[in-house]
Formats: structure tokens, sequence, C-alpha cells
């Protein structure tokens, strides 16, 4: 398999709004990054991924673009973006930013000019239709984040398009001068020296011509339709991706990872097969979106670890030597996943080194989500009001219209899935706060920072920090982490999900109980024992152990070299 530094490396997501505020206003910033450089150097990260830390109006926490070349002034300024590049590339990180090009903000200067007129030279660069027959909204697809995806423009009496909120109207892609101007945008920031873009919701810039309504009979309560089908991995998608790579990508030794919803391995291996010329990896949301009922994400259902393992193995075996995946359980947009996963309680430590010993084992690139390396856990406002991401906000809207879900139920869903799970500020200390401001925190702190903070994590040797650090150490002595061949045993176990990785002549067996239960583990007979190497587990183990059969504890991770 050729080798990568982007196959052998770990990234840490930063959310910097929530990562360290070193000003007291209460939101984290870029001199917050700066200062807690040794830390990232501690644990031993090799790339930093950014979310957007551009102009914006913060509709959406800076997922809503006004000026692609300036810095949000609330995180600093360019001069704190280059000192920030330059420390972390003096340390040997590499940095990758956040590029959000479905949409822009209503507020680029692009959207303020095209909804200016008709025959604005802007008007082609967003997506504008005229009212349906009925003088309606043009078609009935549902926005992520609830609603109609088309909001008036009362000056032109035109509707735009937004798949997400309606301050962050979509760029028409088909229009090449938008094309160009993205690639050029591209090109700056290169040439400023980042090493790479997480590209936000990448397969959905190419929609199907016409922008046609659903059937009536997807309609629903809120009197819209799911259009997944007519913008996910639309008609053009590949060829805009090919071009970004002629034009821009292939000129640079740089890493790029595609957000990509509504994909399939097979659609994997289009947007990451090497001769493809498209990207470097992708998201993947099937694992992560399971167990959701009937209103999907806020009304969750238990799930079998047996439905994980086929989703999880599906992805590992299509995309062997034909494309490459990205690790993950958490980010800024889904819980954590102890609390998804693991074991928010009892199990914290345990689960949490358990999960990280599953995603750094297997064939893809492990990101690791501020605060997941000291064992995070979701939080469990008491109140709705106390959340501020405006899915949660919206949908809350929405339901006291449609009435689908009591206010109670949306906050359970909430406390399961909500994204502001993951955007509570990172826990560094139990000082007030966690450490994080001197300030009021624009959102409120997990009240348990008490007892889970960084602090707390670098004076115990054996905590969860210390298990990543050894994990992330591991991965550059032992090749067979990033490039072993990854395959499953026992597949039908409800509590164990086992797998052994093969790279030339070493053999890894992976052992991890996902369950709070003993579990009771029993060699295949094909798979084949030449040595009992224990090369890490999250408990002690005794030396006399037998592999052909033992009990596993609750959420116990062993990897043998066999
Ligand atoms: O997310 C895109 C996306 O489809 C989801 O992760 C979405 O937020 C979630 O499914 C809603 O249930 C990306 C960003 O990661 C997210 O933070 C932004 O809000 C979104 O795009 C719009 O830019
Ligand atoms: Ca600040």
């Amino acid at each position: 398999m050729e080798r990568k530094w982007w196959k052998e490396g770990v990234v840490y997501q930063i959310y910097p709004r929530s990562f360290y505020d070193t000003n007291g206003d209460g939101i984290g910033d870029l001199r917050g990054i700066i200062k807690k450089i040794p830390y990232l150097k501690e644990l031993g990260v090799d790339i930093i991924w950014l979310n957007p830390i551009y102009a914006s109006p913060n509709d959406d926490n800076g997922y809503d673009i006004s000026d692609y070349r300036a810095i949000l002034n609330e995180f600093g300024t360019m001069k704190d973006f280059d000192e920030l590049l330059r420390k972390l590339h003096q340390e040997g990180i590499k940095l990758i930013m956040d590029l959000v090009v479905n949409h822009s903000s209503d507020e680029h200067p692009w959207f303020v000019e095209s909804r200016s007129s008709k025959e604005s030279p802007y008007r082609d660069y967003y997506v504008w239709r005229a009212p349906s027959e009925k003088g309606n909204v043009p078609n009935n697809w549902r926005s992520f984040f609830s609603g109609s995806v088309w909001e008036l423009d009362e000056k032109t009496g035109d509707y735009y398009l937004h798949l997400f909120s309606k301050k962050q109207p979509d760029l028409n892609w088909e229009n090449e001068k938008v094309r160009q101007e993205v690639y050029d945008m591209m090109h700056w920031w290169f040439e400023k020296g980042i090493d790479g873009f997480r590209m936000d919701v990448i397969n959905f810039i190419s929609k199907v011509d016409g922008l046609p309504s659903m059937s009536e009979d997807q309609v629903e309560a809120d009197g819209y339709a799911w259009g997944g089908e007519y913008f996910t991995n639309g008609p053009r998608v590949h060829e805009f991706l090919q071009e970004m790579n002629t034009k821009v990508l292939s000129k640079y030794d740089i890493m790029t990872v595609g957000e990509t919803g509504g994909v399939t391995p097979e659609d994997g291996v289009l947007f990451t097969g090497k001769n493809r010329n498209e990207l470097n990896m992708i998201f993947q949301f099937e694992h992560v979106s399971l167990g959701q009922g009937r209103e999907g994400k806020w009304t969750p259902e238990p799930f079998k670890l047996t439905e994980l393992k086929k989703i999880m193995d599906k992805w590992q075996t299509q995309l062997h030597g034909r494309g490459w995946n990205s690790l993950y359980f958490n980010n800024h947009d889904q819980p954590r996943q102890v609390s998804k996963f693991g074991n928010d309680s009892v199990y914290r430590k345990e689960s949490a080194k358990m999960l990280a010993t599953y995603l750094h084992t297997l064939e893809g690139t492990p990101y690791v989500y501020q605060g997941e390396e000291i064992g995070m856990t979701n939080v469990y406002f008491k109140d709705l009001s106390q959340y501020k991401d405006l899915e949660i906000l919206n949908k809350w809207e929405e339901i006291q219209r449609t009435g689908t879900l009591t206010e109670e139920e949306l906050l359970k869903g909430v406390h399961i899935n909500g994204r502001d799970n993951a955007r509570t500020p990172m826990q560094w200390d139990a000082s007030r706060h966690a450490g994080f401001t001197a300030g009021k925190p624009w959102i409120e702190v997990n009240p348990n920072y008490t007892t889970i903070n960084v602090e707390e994590a670098l004076k115990d040797q054996d905590s969860v920090f210390y298990y990543y650090k050894r994990l992330i150490a591991m991965r550059k002595e032992h090749p067979i982490m990033a490039y072993g061949r990854y395959k499953l045993i026992l597949e039908d176990h409800e509590a164990i999900y086992a797998y052994t990785k093969t790279l030339d002549k070493d053999r890894w067996l992976v052992i991890l109980n996902f369950s709070d239960q003993e579990a009771l583990f029993e060699k295949p007979e094909d798979v084949q024992i030449n040595k009992e190497e224990l090369i890490l587990s999250n408990y002690e183990v005794s030396q006399d152990v037998s592999l052909n059969q033992f009990v596993l504890k609750p959420y116990e991770a062993r990897i043998y070299a066999i």
C-alpha cells in the first residue's frame, strides 16, 4: 500500500470557539490555540483540523462565511493566524482548515450583490428560482435545519436555495465563475502554507437539474420532504472535484478529507480512489447514524453491536487497497463518543480507552475531537433554553408548530444526539468554568468538569489522556496500525468486537468488549496463534491468560501480536 503522511498521522480536531479563551470574552480564540501547542505536542498529534475561523455572522458558528480570506474578529487577527501556523510547523504539526463552499453567508458580498437585482453579475452565483405556479416555494425540500430550503427575497420576488439555514445560501456550482473564485481562494490559503482542507458537505455541491419536488407521499407533518436524493452525490460532483484537483489540489503536498453524508463504500471509492484524482479520504455517516427513530436523531433507539460491525466491516473491506477511510465517532456535530458508543458513568475511562483502541487500529486515519482524549461526556442540560445550536433551537420551534414531539421528548433526544454535546468548553482544570475562560463562557461548561479535566488527566498515569498518547506514539512504531489489513472475526457476537490486522509477517489480534458486562472470548479455530505478545490493554492483564478462551471485563480492550 502506498505510504503517505496523512495515512500515518493522527488528526486532532479543534473547535476554536470552545477550546481556550485568552481575553476573557468567553469565546475561544487563536491565541488560545497557540497557548495550548505544548499540550498538543505532549499528546503527540500530527495534524490539526480547525473548524471555520473565517469572518462570519455566526448564524451556524462559522459555517456561514462572509469573507473567506479574513479571520473572525472574535478569534483574532490574520497575524495571530500566521503565528499559529508558524508555531505549529515549528513543532512539526500540520494544519488543515475547513473549506465551506456549498454555501456562503447571506452577508457575503457575493450574496449581497446577488440579491440586489436580477441583472446583477453575481445573480447566478447562487440558486434563484421564481415562485411555483401557486405562488409558493419552488419545491418541497426540507432544510437540514427545519423548514423549507427556500427563502423569499422580497426585493426581486424570487426565492433562493439554502440546504442549511436561511443565512447559508447555496452557491451555484454550475457557474464556472463560482468555481474559479473557490479555486483562487484555495490557492491563497495554500500559498500561506496550510496543509489541507476538510471540505464541508462537499458531496452536496451538485444538484439535479430542475430541482424536482419529492413526491407528495414523502411530505411529512411539517409540510416538507427530505430531498436528499436530488443533491447528494449529484450528477456533476465528481467532475467538479476532479477539476478542483487538477487546478488546485494536485499542485501541493496537502491532504483533503471530504465530509460526505449519504455515501456508500462504492461512492467512497469514487471519492478517494487513487486514480480518481479527487480527495484523499472522506467522512461517512452510516455508523454515527445508527439508532435513529421516528424523528431521526431526535428519537434515538438502541442499536446492536452487530449493526455497527456490519457497517464498519463493509467500509473497511471495500476501501481496502482502493480508497481510504477517516476514523471517527465524534466531532463538533456528534454527541460525545463515550456517551453514545461507550459508557459515561461507571466505565467512562475504560470505555473511552476501548473506543480509542478501536479507532486507532482500523484501516484509515484516526481523528481525535477535542476533549475526547480526556473522555469528555455529553452534557445533560435541564432546559432547552441552555442550548445554543440553531439545529436544536429550530427543531424546538418546529415541534411547537407540528406537535410531532413534546419538549420533554426533544430534550431527551438532545441529551443523546444534540450537537452542543460536543461544543461545551474544553475542560482544562477544576477552577471556575473549567479554566476555559476568565469571563462568562458563550455556552455553559459541562458540570462534570470538576472531575473530568486536563489537569486531572495529566496527573494520573492511568488516565484516558496517557492511553491516547500511547496509541498515537505506537502508530509511529508500528506501521501495521495504519497499513495492516483488517479482518473481522466473531461477526455475530453481540458484545465482543474482534479482528485481526495483518501487514507482511506481522499479525495483531484486537479484542474489544463493547458491553458493560463480562464477556467470554473464544478464539475461532482459523485464527492461528504463533505467539501471544500483549501490545496494549486497558486493564491489568494477568500473565497466564490463554488466548483460546478468556473472560473480558466490561469494556476491556486488548491488542496482541500473534
Ligand atoms: O455538517 C453537515 C451535516 O450534514 C451534518 O453533520 C449536520 O450538521 C447534522 O447532520 C445535522 O443533523 C456540516 C458542518 O459540520 C456543520 O457543523 C454545519 O452546520 C453544516 O455542515 C453546514 O455548514
Ligand atoms: Ca476570546
